[in-house]
């Protein structure tokens, strides 16, 4: 998707010129994927613009530094700040927030341990990931040939840029092959998640997602979603998925910070339920929605109000 510029970018406590904001080609998270990242959505709320969860994200995104050895020299507030200056500093009331936090420039060859640590905040306006069409109407999908990297050699709990070449690999193949998006399957055959969403399965009224421990990312919108569905008083279950359970769902949809609730219609030429958004489908999204933007006061604390 093409990105729209703005104004600023927040990089290591200063806010410089959009095209200022740039990197030597021989950083070292160019070369080998050692950066990790959040994605994070402000939405327009009565109250002015809101980020969404941004102490969850914030809190995985120091989750994946730990993993990497990565001492992030903010803190969670100071990075709280830096997103609420940025999103300010450009004029946006909704939009798509990027933090990174990756090694830089002054070290080659694998040890990163010399490398300097950037930290970086951007955003830009980000419409539907999939497309306007698919929040309503849903999107065709594949089950890709490619595995999810396994928890045991890249792990799926943190969120690293470099275990995104595993979802490029997957995104390609469904592109090429005249699909929306992909799926991928874990070592043992389960499912796991889309190249950016999770999944979600509805069938006689109960909603089923894949555990953590089968290889998806610890979604903050699969968690939201969760949680409203429980509170519309559905059942909700975290079981293994075989492929066979999308094909024989009343209802399949996606959820991600940059997807947000989108339904599935097909999977592998399959047509899910009628073909198009399900009734319970419809009704989550339309939950989270309004959560999002502040209209239902039970989850108020999920936003954070951009004074
Ligand atoms: N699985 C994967 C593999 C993933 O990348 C995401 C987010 C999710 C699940 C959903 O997680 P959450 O955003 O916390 O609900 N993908 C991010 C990046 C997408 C991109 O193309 O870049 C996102 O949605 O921001």
């Amino acid at each position: 998707m093409p990105i729209t510029p703005v104004d600023k970018i927040w990089m290591d406590g200063e806010l410089l010129d959009w095209d200022q904001a740039q990197i030597h080609v021989l950083s070292h998270a160019l070369h080998y994927g050692s950066g990790v990242f959040e994605g994070i959505r402000v939405y327009e709320t009565a109250q002015g613009p809101a980020v969404f969860r941004v102490h969850d994200h914030l809190k995985r995104l120091f989750r994946s530094a730990h993993l990497y050895h990565m001492e992030i020299p903010f803190s969670i507030q100071a990075l709280s700040d830096a997103i609420t200056d940025t999103v300010k500093a450009n004029g946006l009331t909704a939009c798509y927030v990027r933090p990174i936090v990756y090694r830089g420039y002054g070290e080659m060859g694998v040890n990163p341990l010399q490398a300097p640590l950037n930290v970086c905040v951007a955003t830009w306006p980000w419409g539907a990931y999939l497309g306007e069409h698919a929040l309503e109407h849903g999107v065709r999908v594949k089950i890709s040939s490619w595995k999810r990297n396994d928890q045991n050699s890249l792990p799926t709990s943190a969120k690293a840029t470099g275990q995104y070449i595993n979802s490029v690999l997957a995104k390609l193949e469904s592109v090429h092959a005249g699909y929306d998006e992909a799926i991928m399957l874990n070592q043992h055959g389960f499912v796991t998640d889309g190249s950016g969403e999770n999944i979600f399965v509805v069938r006689d009224g109960v909603i089923t997602t894949p555990p953590i421990s089968a290889g998806c990312l610890d979604g903050i919108t699969r968690e939201s979603v969760m949680t409203i569905a429980r509170d519309l008083g559905y059942e909700v279950r975290e079981e293994n998925l075989v492929r066979t359970d999308l094909y024989h769902a009343d209802e399949v949809f996606f959820t991600g910070t940059a997807a947000e609730v989108t339904p599935i219609r097909e999977v592998d030429d399959r047509r899910v339920g009628e073909g198009t958004r399900g009734p319970m489908t419809k009704e989550l999204q339309g939950t989270f929605f309004a959560a999002t933007t502040g209209e239902l006061d039970a989850y108020s604390s999920w936003l954070s109000p951009i004074g």
